[in-house]
């Protein structure tokens, strides 16, 4: 992609509602453009680390089994007024009518609609156990939507819902999607946090919170210093609750081990047994005929939230640092010295071997070389190839990581290597 055609409005005015470093970067960067409070059009370079995030999600959630579907955003009120919700739900809902004054709603969660599509469909315990999941909008008119795309009013979820014979089933289903979402995250370069949670609106009395350690977060966590040490399997019993749950006097964390540090809430899991399958009458039959309520859990994680979350965890004073995963381009190719033939033409080579094979932003602009270092850390691709007059006369170009800030100097011929050599796309390069 070349920079002069791309489509990322850089800019130096933020608003001074920006007030965390993510919501003042993902603007600068042109990552987002605010339409209305807490409601944020995704730009192009967003774009592309939101779907790099959501591959990691959908590819961890296709190894646990679970079926990707796509539920609806808008909802017939009477699946609410089923499951008990409608009235409870209270002002968070927007609340729909169509021109024949049917009452709608814009999904802030999907419970009730996954529970109706089960029951019309699996009749018999056979048909258990099951789980689907989609990664979809939704819409919860937040009380403070703030701090960006972290708390908007309009966010994309993966939201996954399962449904068991028994408790043992949904109690393993639990833990596999407790384990992967843990993978999850680590793919995208975060350090997870399970916390011990209440499940609040959704309902249910098992469930945890993935947090992530950052100074902006919005929850107050207290935790075990082993939870950072521990095996992916020891993680479930490590200790760790937010302030509403820690007592002092009941704490199970000694002293010298009990750390406190804020947490951004990136994921949610929830087992809540027979609540909607009994409300909405969606049982099966068992062996003998007679009708079991599947035992369900709902998973969430919050996919437009992660891409701020990230940005909290990974930056400095000039910008944004992606972990490579979820990187919107695998390199920035910067060219200083655009009216320059030689630098052209080594750009041009660099650029065209990647062709295909590397996702690359050649900043072939005529602007100044501040201004290309800078837009380069600003937006954060791990990776610069920086061609210059200086250096192109001895077949030269500097290799710079964005997170180490380590320099190397070596030939086009040789990044085209180190590049290629990593890729596996199975084309010719
Ligand atoms: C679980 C899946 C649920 O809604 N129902 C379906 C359950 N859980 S949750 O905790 O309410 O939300 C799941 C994750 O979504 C993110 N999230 C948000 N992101 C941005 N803006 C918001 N206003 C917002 N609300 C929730 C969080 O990451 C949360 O963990």
């Amino acid at each position: 992609m070349l920079f002069s055609n791309f489509f990322a409005p850089t800019s130096k005015n933020i608003p001074a509602d920006a007030k965390i470093a993510s919501h003042v970067l993902m603007l600068r960067s042109g990552m987002i453009s605010q339409t209305a409070s807490g409601i944020y059009c995704w730009l192009p370079l967003a774009v592309r680390v939101m779907e790099k995030i959501t591959r990691i999600i959908c590819e961890e959630q296709d190894k646990i089994g679970a079926q990707k579907v796509y539920f609806t955003t808008i909802q017939p009120a009477n699946l609410w007024v089923e499951s008990g919700r409608y009235d409870s739900y209270g002002k968070e809902m927007l609340r729909i009518k169509d021109r024949k004054d049917n009452d709608f709603l814009y999904s802030p969660t999907n419970e009730e609609q996954a529970t109706d599509v089960f029951r019309k469909y699996v009749k018999s315990y056979k048909g258990l156990p099951q789980m689907f999941y989609q990664v979809h909008w939704k819409f919860r008119d937040e009380v403070r939507p703030r701090f960006g795309v972290m708390r908007g009013r309009e966010f994309l979820m993966k939201d996954g819902y399962s449904f068991d014979v028994d408790f043992a089933g949904a109690k393993r289903t639990y833990d596999n999607i407790f384990k992967s979402y843990v993978k999850t995250f680590r793919r995208m370069g975060l350090v997870p946090i399970p916390v011990q949670a209440d499940s609040g609106a959704i309902g249910g009395n098992m469930s945890h919170e993935f947090q992530i350690l950052a100074e902006t977060g919005e929850s107050t966590l207290y935790y075990d210093k082993k939870l950072l040490s521990v095996s992916d399997g020891e993680l479930m019993t490590t200790f760790a609750v937010t302030d509403e749950k820690f007592d002092p006097k009941t704490s199970q964390i000694s002293e010298k081990d009990l750390v406190v540090s804020k947490g951004i809430e990136v994921g949610h899991i929830f087992y809540f047994g027979t609540k909607y399958s009994k409300s909405m009458e969606a049982f099966v039959l068992n062996e003998n005929g007679e009708k079991i309520y599947p035992e369900m859990g709902s998973y969430g994680i919050g996919v437009s939230r992660l891409v701020a979350a990230i940005i909290e965890a990974s930056h400095d004073d000039h910008g944004i640092i992606w972990p490579e995963s979820v990187a919107p381009f695998d390199l920035a190719l910067l060219n200083l010295h655009p009216r320059d033939g030689e630098c052209v033409a080594a750009a041009a080579k660099i650029y065209g071997a990647f062709s295909g094979c590397r996702e690359v932003l050649y900043d072939d602009r005529d602007v100044s070389v501040g201004e290309k270092l800078a837009d380069a850390d600003l937006i954060g691709i791990p990776w610069q190839v920086v061609v210059g007059s200086k250096n192109i006369g001895e077949n030269i170009v500097e290799l710079r990581n964005r997170k180490t800030k380590e320099v190397i100097k070596m030939s086009p011929e040789n990044v085209i290597e180190r590049f290629l050599s990593k890729c596996c796309c199975h084309q010719s390069c």
